[in-house]
């Protein structure tokens, strides 16, 4: 296998790189109360809800202090009837931002990367204002446009006009450049995949390598995620996956097999294939101060307000959840697939749960909601159980906005 002995290397030297990781967030922060014990009949509950809203599948494996705990209601296959298991592999969406971001902030702590310094200093050109910077883009304040917001105005003739096309990273800025921008540099958070396209281009420029290489040899060789993997411009899953379905715009229209796809309009913003047990290590390693140093993991802990109860720092979001318990990581959106990854302050209670559909509110509203039986136990009111024999028949599409 090329460049497996460099690779190891790589990542040996990553993880040696590294503070002994509970001591060094422990010295620096209070302990995090106890939470309370997950509620596991309401999880249950929750998946079975979006499977009743429409979903085909919907899973979660949460990880509680090493106590692993499996739930999963539906199908992976629509046409095979293939029982959905926690052991499927699946289109991430979004939670590919954080992995971006680690690589990102590992590159600040090897001092090849200035969080405050313009993206044009390393990209000479790349964008319209010298004023924006990589701490602006990871946190979605650079002011630019979202290209992706004119590519999916309708759902399915949008995913169909891109589900085989390969794009350049520059094609991508290039449309949202098209646009006047959103806010000045440093304005108030907007999100918009532009962002993590502009950090995959850094990444590729500061390694001179492709992304997949930078995920591999950084975080997925060095946590042994055995099920992550970058295969753009490939369209296929390897090995044992979950079939996605996206809703159509249309309330009542059948549901589209959106599995086959290059995700290239995505790229570093959105086309990681993962699992629940990978992105259950890969959050709470990064939580537990794993993956880079204190000061940098400090750097992408810094929030800014993100809307209601979300706060985003650099390619991570916190949520406040109905008990008032703070959870870390990303939620992604790509067409088939709603993906949730959460962890505790400490790391030490990880969550990741998906459903195989989107474009969906009323799934996605139900997925949220693992969060809270997750993480606030059973204390919290309002887990509705509903099985989905009682809700099949008011399944329709929405909007994702909340998706991302
Ligand atoms: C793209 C549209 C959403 C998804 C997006 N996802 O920006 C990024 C993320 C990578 O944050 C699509 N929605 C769906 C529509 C809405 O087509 N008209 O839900 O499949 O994860």
């Amino acid at each position: 296998m090329r460049g497996l002995s460099t690779a190891v290397c790589a990542a040996a030297a990553v993880v040696s790189l590294l503070p002994a990781p509970a001591a060094a967030v422990s010295r620096r922060a209070p302990a995090a109360p106890a939470l309370p014990r997950p509620d596991l009949a309401g999880l249950r509950g929750v998946l079975r809800t979006a499977v009743g809203q429409g979903a085909p599948g919907a899973m979660a494996r949460l990880d509680d202090h090493g106590t692993v705990h499996r739930i999963a209601a539906g199908v992976a296959d629509r046409r095979t009837g293939r029982a959905l298991s926690t052991a499927d592999r699946f289109r991430i969406g979004s939670v590919t931002k954080t992995f971006s971001a680690v690589v990102l902030l590992q590159l600040v702590d090897e001092g090849r990367l200035v969080l405050d310094a313009p993206v044009n200093r390393y990209l000479p050109g790349l964008l319209p204002d010298d004023r924006i910077t990589v701490r602006h883009v990871l946190s979605h304040r650079s002011g630019l446009y979202d290209y992706s917001d004119d590519l999916f105005a309708r759902s399915v003739p949008g995913f169909e006009a891109v589900r085989t096309k390969v794009f350049t990273y520059r094609r991508l800025i290039d449309l949202s450049l098209r646009h006047a921008r959103t806010s000045a540099p440093g304005g108030p958070y907007s999100y918009s995949n532009t962002n993590f396209v502009v950090a995959g281009l850094l990444i590729e420029k500061l390694t001179g390598q492709p992304v997949a290489a930078a995920y591999r040899r950084r975080i997925i060789e060095p946590l042994r995620l055995t099920d992550t993997f970058y295969v753009h411009p490939d369209t296929a899953i390897p090995g044992r996956y979950a079939r996605g379905y996206l809703t159509p715009d249309t309330p009542g229209g059948a549901l589209v097999d959106a599995t086959r796809q290059t995700v290239s309009w995505a790229q570093s913003a959105g086309a990681l294939i993962s699992s629940t047990g990978d992105l259950d290590t890969f959050l709470s390693a990064l939580l537990r101060g794993r993956l880079m140093s204190a000061g940098a993991l400090q750097e992408m802990r810094r929030w800014i307000p993100a809307g209601g109860t979300q706060s985003y720092g650099l390619g991570l979001r916190r949520r406040r959840l109905s008990c008032g318990t703070f959870v870390y990581g990303h939620t992604g959106a790509v067409q088939g697939y709603y993906t949730y990854a959460f962890t505790s302050g400490d790391g030490r209670r990880s969550l990741a749960a998906l459903a195989n559909a989107s474009n969906s509110s009323k799934v996605h509203t139900a997925m949220l909601r693992t969060l809270d039986a997750a993480f606030c136990g059973s204390t919290t009111s309002g887990h509705r159980t509903t099985t989905a024999r009682e809700t099949a028949e008011d399944t329709h599409g929405g909007g994702t906005e909340g998706g991302r």
